[in-house]
């Protein structure tokens, strides 16, 4: 099982929906449709994703209102992704503080973790070495005992959606 995380509307939801439906349903990761409209998850949110010709892999969307209480959820996962909006300075402080305690949980220390960087299509989107500038992100990765992976993405448009299957192929699987 992996787990999505993330603040709230960094865009978990559609990522999974986008995840799901071009493996399992169209086969492409181009020539998406307009994003379906989606609602801020409260609860969570089970989707599978298909990450090669036979081997699906389970994900589980925690809400970002559901951060209290993400941790009910650590033991049960082999790997987690966390999503970060890149096109929203006013919240990077939030998802800096949830990050952190990610990181710090015990029952989180040898789980592999991806960083995704998601709304890369956005005008206002933040490029990596301005996030380090904000927020250090390289010198956290950096400090921590996990094995951390950064991609950047566009849930929107498909960008680097492919590497994000590529990542589940290989620490999900
Ligand atoms: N421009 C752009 N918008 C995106 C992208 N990904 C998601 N969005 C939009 O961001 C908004 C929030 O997306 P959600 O997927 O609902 O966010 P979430 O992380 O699931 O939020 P919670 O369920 O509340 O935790 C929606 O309007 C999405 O269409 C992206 O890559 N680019
Ligand atoms: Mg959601």
């Amino acid at each position: 099982m992996v787990l999505l995380v993330g603040a709230s509307g960094s865009g978990k939801t559609l990522l999974l929906r986008r995840l799901n439906y071009a493996t399992l349903v169209s086969n492409s990761f181009s020539s998406l449709e307009e994003p379906p409209l989606t609602i801020s998850t409260v609860g969570t949110n089970l989707m599978r994703v298909l990450v090669n010709k036979r081997q699906e892999v389970e994900v589980r969307e925690l809400g970002g209102c559901m951060a209290p209480i993400w941790k009910n959820y650590f033991n049960v996962c082999d790997s987690l992704m966390f999503v970060i909006d890149t096109s929203d300075k006013a919240k990077l402080s939030c998802a800096f503080c949830l990050l952190i305690d990610i990181l710090a949980h015990p029952q989180l220390q040898t789980v592999p973790i991806l960083l995704i960087l998601n709304k890369i299509d956005s005008p206002q989107k933040l490029s990596h070495s301005q996030l380090n500038d904000y927020i250090h992100l390289d010198g956290i990765v950096h400090h921590c005992p996990q094995r951390i992976e950064i991609l950047q993405t566009s849930a929107k448009d498909g960008t680097g959606l492919e590497r994000v299957v590529d990542w589940m192929k290989h620490h999900c699987a």
